[in-house]
C-alpha cells in the first residue's frame, strides 16, 4: 500500500482507483518495454493491445510509468502514445525511481520499478514480456538485474515468459531459488525461454490454472512468506521460434555488445535491438505474441485472486 509519505508523488488513474476501491481486478504493466524494449510504432500498438486484452478478460489495465516526475498508476490513451515517441526516456529500477520524481523526469519503469509502484497501489497482479536475470558474463560484468531483488521482496506476482534467452536462464534460476522466489512455470515441466517454448532447464514449479496460481499466492501471504513470485508462461506455440534457432542469433547479438563495449543498462535494449534487426523483425513479433499472452493469463489470475 502507498505509504503516506508517498501519496504526493503517485496518481492513480480514475478507473483504476475505482477498480481497486471495489476490489476489482487490476493488472499492471510495466512501461520499459514501452521506452526502451521496441521500436516505434510497435510500442505504441503493443502497449495499446495489451490493455484491450486485459479488459477484455474482465480486468483493468493500469500501465504504470514516471512522467514529469510524477509516479502514474493507469495512463490515458493519450498518454501512453506520447511516452512511446518520448526522446531520452530514462530507464527506471529501484535505484533511480526517487531521482525520476525528484527531477520531474520522464522514464518507462522496469519489472523493478513496476513491482514497488504497483505495491504501492495495491495491485497484485502484473504482466510483463521478460524479466531482467543474470547476464551470460555475469561471472565478469557483475551485472545482476534488480529485478531478481524486486521478486524477492515485494509481493506482487510477475507474469512473463520467463528469462530473456539473452541471459543466463540457468544461473538466473540459481539466483531465484537462493532469494526465495518462486518460479512457477504455467502448464509446463520446463522453463520456457522467451522466444521459445522450452530452455533446457526443469521448471523449479508448475501450476496449470489461474486459480492455482492464486491459490499458492494467498497461501505464501497467510504463511507470511514475503515477497513476490515468477510465473513463467511459454509463448504460444504458432508464434515461437525455435531455441535452436534463436541460438546463433543471440551469439551475434552477443558478440556485437561486445565489441562496442556495451554495458549496464544499455545492455539489455541494445542486445532486444540487435536481435530485432538480425531476425528482420521475427524476434518482435514473438516478442509481441508473448506479452499479449502474458496479459491475458494476468488478468484471469488477477480475476481468480
Ligand atoms: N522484456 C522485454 N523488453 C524489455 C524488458 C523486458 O521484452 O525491454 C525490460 C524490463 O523492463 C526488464 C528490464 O525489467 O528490461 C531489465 O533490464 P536490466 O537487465 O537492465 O535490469
Ligand atoms: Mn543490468
Amino acid at each position: 500500500m502507498t505509504p503516506a509519505s508517498a501519496r504526493p508523488f503517485v496518481d492513480v488513474l480514475p478507473a483504476v482507483a475505482k477498480a481497486l476501491a471495489a476490489g476489482r481486478p487490476v493488472v499492471a504493466l510495466e512501461s520499459t518495454i514501452i521506452t526502451h524494449g521496441m521500436p516505434y510504432p510497435h510500442n505504441s500498438a503493443m502497449a495499446a493491445e495489451v490493455e484491450r486484452i486485459i479488459a477484455e478478460e474482465g480486468a483493468v489495465p493500469a500501465t504504470i510509468a514516471v512522467m514529469d516526475g510524477r509516479i502514474r498508476i493507469g495512463l490515458s490513451d493519450g498518454e501512453r502514445e506520447s511516452l512511446a515517441v518520448t526522446d531520452g526516456a530514462m530507464k527506471l529500477s529501484r535505484a533511480d525511481l526517487a531521482y525520476a520524481v525528484a527531477e520531474k523526469r520522464t522514464g518507462g519503469t522496469t519489472v523493478a520499478a513496476t513491482m514497488i509502484a504497483a505495491h504501492m497501489a495495491g495491485i497484485k497482479v502484473f504482466a510483463t514480456g521478460g524479466i531482467g536475470g543474470v547476464h551470460k558474463g555475469a561471472e565478469a560484468s557483475f551485472d545482476i538485474s534488480a529485478d531478481l531483488d524486486e521478486l524477492a521482496r515485494t509481493p506482487v506476482i510477475v507474469v512473463s515468459a520467463g528469462a530473456k534467452a539473452i541471459l543466463d536462464i540457468e544461473k538466473t534460476l540459481e539466483v531465484l531459488e537462493t532469494r526465495g522466489v518462486p518460479v512457477v512455470a504455467y502448464g509446463s515441466d520446463v522453463m520456457p525461454a522467451f522466444w521459445s517454448r522450452q530452455s533446457p532447464y526443469a521448471a523449479p514449479l508448475r501450476l496449470d490454472d489461474p486459480k492455482a496460481v492464486a491459490k499458492f499466492f494467498a497461501t505464501r501471504a497467510a504463511l507470511g512468506l514475503a515477497g513476490g513470485m515468477l510465473v513463467a508462461n511459454p509463448v504460444p506455440a504458432d508464434e515461437e521460434i525455435p531455441a535452436e534457432r534463436m541460438a546463433g542469433f543471440i551469439e551475434a547479438a552477443q558478440k556485437a555488445a561486445v565489441a562496442q563495449r556495451i554495458s549496464g543498462k544499455a545492455v539489455t535494449p541494445f542486445l532486444l535491438a540487435k536481435l530485432f534487426d538480425l531476425t528482420d523483425g521475427a524476434s518482435l513479433k514473438t516478442n509481441i505474441a508473448l506479452v499479449e499472452n502474458n496479459a491475458r493469463l494476468a488478468a484471469r489470475i488477477a480475476r481468480a485472486l
